[in-house]
């Protein structure tokens, strides 16, 4: 039995204003072609699929389109959980529909999937219970059961022990122990000896962070241990952190993040993007790390001259993105950027560092600019637009407080 793991697919992200919808449509198709390729039974996306709780039509629409392709006529079991960015509720919606094909979408830890069955030939849901399903596949004489955990914020995870459990242990005010004890509960469900797995979407305390996930609540206070995943689990699917890793639980069992499948932000620069391939032999799964190739490659480096710029720059391709910081002693000519960046659309942002210590520096300081004009032509320089009026105010403001200020308003 072949199980494709993804997550952080986050359909509709911008990077800094910029689209990334061609790049997403590009990584949808490349999986689809893995799906096939590799001939799986069933996918299994750990949270994350859109960005936002209220993503565009157009990414909406390229969700339907990829899971109707995935799903392969009811004959491949797709299996979908919320992440912290998606709203459960749309991600849910489809539901009536989905079931025709094979799809199960859990958007909240207390939701129970519904079951159906459309024939042998056909994927079936045959049992659930919340946060929980056993999937019974066309190609596959064994059921493959999935404790299937959508995002477990805090209050989500109060509703669902309030609901079903009465056990005062249980409502511990420690995260980590809410979660484990809820695993250890469902994973009771497990069949031994048969392809069991646990999908979620959270963070694994001494998982190793960028700065995509920095925005959200997962982290610190609710990090989860490695060691509270149930040892029953021959495979846990995890999504959130967007660089792909694996750890191990409980007696060896793997711990995987498959990571995003795009390079989202430039802390992500220069990781390469991946789906895992599960495979259920016996009750403890191998697996194998299949490469993306689409979308931008982005980088983030540094240039101590104007020559070493260029020098890179000719080397690169129209396809990457380019994050540079200009370290320089002397002042550029006024346009030079400007030229550059038109000559390089690959150029995402370039932001220009004069070294202080040099004979520059002090130009500057006793140039005829005033600190408002120092200001006006740094903020230009650096982000390619002009400053904005009630930042500029803002920085009066600071620079009149701060009386030990040498470079005050003349
Ligand atoms: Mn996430």
């Amino acid at each position: 039995m072949r199980i494709l793991h993804t997550a952080d697919w986050h359909l509709g992200r911008r990077l800094d204003g910029r689209s990334r919808h061609e790049e997403q449509v590009a990584v949808m198709d490349e999986i689809v072609k893995i799906a096939e390729e590799e001939a799986v039974d069933g996918i299994l996306i750990a949270g994350d699929v859109f960005d936002t709780y209220n993503p565009p039509a157009e990414s909406e629409a390229l969700f339907y389109r990829t899971m109707t392709r995935l799903a392969d006529g009811g004959r491949r079991a797709v299996l979908v959980i919320a992440g912290n960015h998606d709203s459960p509720d749309r991600l849910i919606a489809s539901n009536p529909y989905a079931r025709a094909l094979g799809i199960t979408t859990i958007g909240y830890p207390k939701d129970t999937p519904a079951l159906y069955d459309a024939g042998s030939d056909r994927v079936a849901c045959v049992e659930s219970a919340p946060s929980f399903v056993r999937l019974r596949m066309p190609r596959s004489n064994r059921p493959l059961s999935v404790l299937a955990l959508p995002y477990p914020s805090e209050s989500r995870l109060r509703e669902l022990l309030t609901v079903d459990f009465s056990d005062e242990e249980r409502l511990s005010s420690d995260y980590n122990q809410r979660v484990s004890g809820f695993l250890e509960e469902q994973a009771r469900r497990f069949i031994p000896g048969e392809a069991n797995m646990v999908a979620t979407h959270l963070f694994v305390r001494g998982g190793e962070q960028s700065d995509s996930e920095r925005d959200v609540s997962v982290g610190g206070a609710y990090a989860v241990n490695a060691s509270s995943f149930p040892h029953t689990a021959g495979y846990v699917a995890l999504g959130h952190l967007h660089r792909e890793q694996s750890m191990t639980a409980r007696q060896e069992t793997p711990l995987r993040y498959s990571g995003s499948i795009l390079q989202y932000s430039f802390s992500e620069a220069g990781q390469e993007k991946s789906v895992t391939v599960v495979e259920f032999e016996g009750p403890r799964a191998a697996h194998r790390i299949i490469p993306l190739s689409a979308g931008r490659r982005l980088h983030r480096w540094t240039a101590s001259s104007t020559a070493q710029l260029e020098e890179r720059l000719a080397r690169s391709t129209s396809n990457d993105w380019h994050n540079i910081t200009l370290e320089l002693d002397a002042p550029l000519p006024l346009d030079y950027l400007h030229t550059l960046k038109s000559r390089h659309p690959e150029i995402f942002q370039c932001l220009t560092l004069y070294n202080s210590s040099s004979d520059v520096a002090e130009n500057r300081s006793s140039s005829a600019l005033t600190l408002e004009e120092q200001f006006r032509a740094f903020v230009a320089m650096s982000f390619s637009e002009p400053c904005n009026e009630s930042v500029m105010r803002l920085f009066l403001e600071l620079a009149a407080s701060n009386e030990t200020q040498p470079d005050a308003e003349p």
